[in-house]
């Protein structure tokens, strides 16, 4: 009997049965038992007979992108899921790490089962946007898509044609890629590079490192070491037992290192786990940098011997020739004797930071007292108009403390992971190279021609040669409510003369959803079959073999199975599906990756052993980043121009020769400080307050979000400090508007200390709730209704967490 067939006993009768309790107990750690092992973490109702009940226990993972991919051991009868245990096996004492859910996926069941699931395709019937459906039947759905498909590529060429950025099936191994896969065989699509996640920091990385944004892992931290987070709660956006959070619990617990995260909010990493919360005004980490690169300097603890070894542009002596002789070098930027002649002092960085002078003077001396010393940061700094240049900034701190290519340190970029490998489904090769930067997608679509390597980051072509006319939106929710300043959006997406043709492929109604011409149903990782790989853990590499839960319900269908149709309808498809199923591409993938991995030594499963253990766990060495390159600068050069780590960018010195930029948008060769549009300096005596979003324990951007039981641990609030709330007679728990400029939400506010003064934190990813007719005031509490759509300076992406307003009591 497999795992995925085991018939298992409640609970209640498990701990009555002595027998089967001691068979349990000696099961936890053996591969071939471990679906017995006591349910001490299971959810949901158990039946209250105290008679066995008869369940199928089928293993499969929760796939919305937090990235943690954590198991989920579902119980179903009937063809329904009951409750949901998550991942028992192995022993923690052991130090066997467990992949388990977070409150999102051990509440799988109310989202996979919810009566709000999309049943059948659907045909839009009122105005774009309006959210007028009528259900149609599949061979209409895809007859329309197909002939639109066709269309649209004639009268408007490949370019025209659009795959939406999604990340609602974090590592679908086949569903991810069957859209791609599909406009590739048909003539290719307009392409995008970035993320709504990374976008910035991967430019920082690149241009400082030669690419990555990765560092070092947490497990490489040594006793009582110092550990500096900026904007990096891994308790909030890594909470599976497969992601950081266990990784850093355990290191934090065995380690005793002390912790210091630098976040406008005090995180869960710091309230309840200890260390120290250093509140800084969001966007101004460049200046904090800064004041500790003067600190470091002027006291003689930059490692001057490790600078000029491995890095370009930290004095005059390592700065390229073609700065040379300008006072150009980093070192004259932080004296105050390069062009803006301003010392970047202590004082100087507490008045723009908020954070007080002697505190930054300490925490420079702690950082170079702590040998070694780990330097992170979050994607929170960077999701801003200034976030590239901020990313680069925090970097510089380990290279000038020498603090990089050891255990313990980590070269200032997100804390490093490991991954079994596992491929995709090939996309196969698209015949059109223009590739654009994600967030660019509403100007593609307003006026795609004038988009220019020089004005917009093009990629792969000089220029555009179309408008984006059709779009695939497949597992996302980008076109809006992910997406920046939504009320601009709806008129961009609402203009059916611009975009002609919209397909979204969706489990729910969610606003994006709501822009399409056709809606089709789909089924969920859990609902077929589906393999998913370790998520952003340095503790173990691992698969997880999913099964359907049940039977597909309704009229939903499989993305493959979709594309495969829709491939046969526009004459390829032969080409499409190789003649193969779903479940012969995961198959393929998967022992790709384990003969991949066999040559390194690692003794993956077969398919068939895997299926029978549902998850497969590995513990893979902590990564300890550049240690190569330390160790040899010569033999193992870095990836940039001049092979070593660039503090001064000769490249960036081009762009900022070159680009069309606007006046308050700042490339520049050097990672100095720079407020970036919409920083604390645009405040106005109407718009005093920043506001910046958050990934939130409650959902993965908007997905679980419509989950409510959720909503009973975790809230949809809005962190307001009681300084500001008394200033406007706000209590906590009051519904309050927040506005500026681009438009207006409703939310409760939580006052409280745990956030900085002169900025409110609100949650992201709750869903759009506005009458677009109307006043368009959101209820739903959308960060998005307040962000602008401005691509930042350097990498053209998403300044998200970069916004001004008000609030007042509603
Ligand atoms: N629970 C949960 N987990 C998630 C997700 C989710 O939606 N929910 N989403 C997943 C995805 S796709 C991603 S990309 C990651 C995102 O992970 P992150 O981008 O790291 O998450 P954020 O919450 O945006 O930012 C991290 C922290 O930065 C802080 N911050 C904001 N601005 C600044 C600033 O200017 N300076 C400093 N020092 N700190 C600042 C925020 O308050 C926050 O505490 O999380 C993943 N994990
Ligand atoms: N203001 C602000 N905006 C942000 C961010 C921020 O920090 N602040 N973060 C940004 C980041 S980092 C990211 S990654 C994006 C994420 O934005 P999205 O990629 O849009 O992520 P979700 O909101 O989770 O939307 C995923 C959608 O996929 C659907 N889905 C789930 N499972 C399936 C499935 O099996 N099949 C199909 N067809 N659909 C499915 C869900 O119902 C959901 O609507 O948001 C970005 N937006
Ligand atoms: S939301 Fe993330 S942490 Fe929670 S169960 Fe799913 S994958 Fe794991
Ligand atoms: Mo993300």
């Amino acid at each position: 009997m497999t795992n995925h067939e085991k018939t298992s006993v409640s609970r209640r009768t498990f701990v009555k049965g002595s027998a089967l309790a001691g068979l349990g107990a000696a099961a936890m750690g053996t591969a071939s038992l471990f679906g017995c092992a006591p349910a001490a973490e299971s959810t949901g109702e158990l039946a209250d007979t105290g008679e066995a009940v008869a369940d199928t226990i089928v293993w499969t993972h929760c796939a919305v992108n937090c990235g943690s991919c954590c198991a989920l051991q579902c119980h179903v009868q009937d063809g329904e899921i009951k409750y949901v245990e998550s991942d028992n096996t192995g022993s923690a004492e052991l130090g066997e790490p467990q992949l388990r859910a977070c409150l999102r996926g051990r509440s799988i069941r109310r989202w996979l089962q919810s009566p709000d699931r999309l049943n059948k395709p659907l045909k839009r019937v009122g105005k774009r946007g309006e959210g007028k459906f009528e259900e149609i039947s599949w061979e209409e759905a895809l007859d329309t898509i197909a002939s639109e498909m066709k269309r649209i590529r004639e009268t408007y060429g490949d370019e025209a044609m659009t795959s939406h950025y999604s990340s609602g099936v974090c590592q679908g191994q086949v569903q991810a890629n069957p859209v791609k896969r599909l406009l590739n065989l048909t003539g290719g699509f307009l392409n995008y590079y970035g993320s709504y996640s990374s976008a910035h920091i991967s430019a920082a990385g690149t241009y400082t490192y030669g690419g990555g944004t990765y560092g070092s892992s947490f497990l490489t931290i040594q006793p009582g070491q110092l550990v500096v987070l900026f904007g990096d709660s891994p308790a909030d956006t890594r909470m599976g037992g497969g992601g950081h959070t266990h990784d850093f619990a355990y290191i934090r617990e065995t380690t005793d290192c002390r912790v210091i995260t630098i976040d406008p909010r005090m995180t869960d990493t710091t309230c309840g786990q200890g260390g120290e919360w250093i509140p800084i005004r969001p966007g101004t980490d460049g200046a904090l940098c800064a004041a500790l690169a003067y600190e470091i300097i002027n006291n003689g603890w930059a490692d001057e011997e490790f600078l000029h070894t491995y890095c370009v542009g930290y004095d005059e002596e390592t700065l390229p020739e073609s700065a040379k002789g300008k006072n150009a070098s980093y070192k004259d930027y932080i004296l105050g004797t390069g062009p803006d002649a301003t010392p970047k002092t202590p004082a100087w960085a507490a008045a723009i930071t908020l954070i007080p002078e002697q505190r930054i003077i300490d925490l420079a001396r702690e950082m170079h007292e702590s040998d070694p010393v780990y330097i992170g940061q979050g994607y929170g700094p960077q999701r801003r108009a200034n976030g590239e240049i901020t990313a680069r900034a925090i970097m510089v701190l380990p290279q000038l403390l020498g603090q990089i290519g050891k255990p313990g340190m980590n070269d200032g970029r997100r804390e490093g992971c490991a991954s079994v490998g596992l491929g995709m489904l090939p996309t196969g090769e698209n015949p059109v190279t223009t590739n654009i930067p994600t967030f660019e997608w509403p100007n593609a679509i307003l006026h795609g021609e004038e988009l220019t390597a020089l004005n917009a980051g093009v990629q792969g072509a000089d220029k555009m040669s179309s408008s984006i006319k059709f779009i695939w939106n497949y597992a996302g929710n980008c076109l809006t409510n992910q997406h920046s300043d939504i009320n601009l959006t709806h008129d961009i997406l609402a203009d059916e003369s611009l975009v002609e043709f919209i397909v979204t492929s969706e489990v729910f109604m969610t606003d994006s959803a709501k822009y399409s011409d056709i809606i089709i149903p789909d089924l969920t990782s859990q609902e077929q079959i589906s393999i998913s790989s370790d998520g952003y853990s340095d503790n173990m590499i691992a698969v997880i073999f999913g099964a359907p839960v049940y039977e597909p319900k309704f009229e939903r269908r499989g993305i493959y199975e979709v594309c495969a149709d829709l491939a046969e309808r526009l004459g390829v498809g032969d080409e499409f599906t190789e003649g193969k199923t779903r479940e012969d591409w995961l198959r393929e993938i998967y022992d790709e990756a384990r003969t991949a991995n066999a040559e390194k030594g690692m003794d993956m499963p077969t398919w068939d052993e895997g299926y029978a253990m549902g998850v497969w766990k590995m513990k893979p060495e902590p990564i300890v980043k550049l240690a190569d390159f330390v160790e040899d600068p010569v033999a193992n050069a870095l990836p940039t121009p001049s092979g070593k780590i660039e503090i001064y960018s000769e490249t960036l010195a081009g762009f900022e020769a070159t680009w069309e930029l606007a006046e308050d948008e700042v490339v520049t060769a050097l990672p100095i400080y720079d407020p970036g549009f919409l920083g604390y300096e645009a405040c106005t005596e109407e718009y005093p307050l920043q506001i910046t979003g958050f990934h939130y324990k409650a959902h993965t951007h908007s997905s679980y979000a419509n989950n409510e039981v959720i909503q009973t641990a975790a809230q949809h609030v809005a962190w307001v400090n009681p300084v500001d709330a008394e200033a406007r007679g706000i209590k906590d728990g009051d519904t309050i508007r927040v506005f500026n400029d681009c438009g207006e939400i409703r939310i409760e506010a939580k006052v409280t200390p745990r956030v900085i003064p002169g900025n409110v934190s609100i949650p992201q990813g709750m869903w759009h709730d506005a009458d677009m007719a109307g006043d368009r005031v959101d209820h739903g509490g959308c960060i998005n209704t307040l962000t602008k759509y401005r691509p930042t300076p350097l990498a053209k992406a998403n300044p998200q967490h970069s916004n001004i307003g008000q609030i007042a009591k509603a």
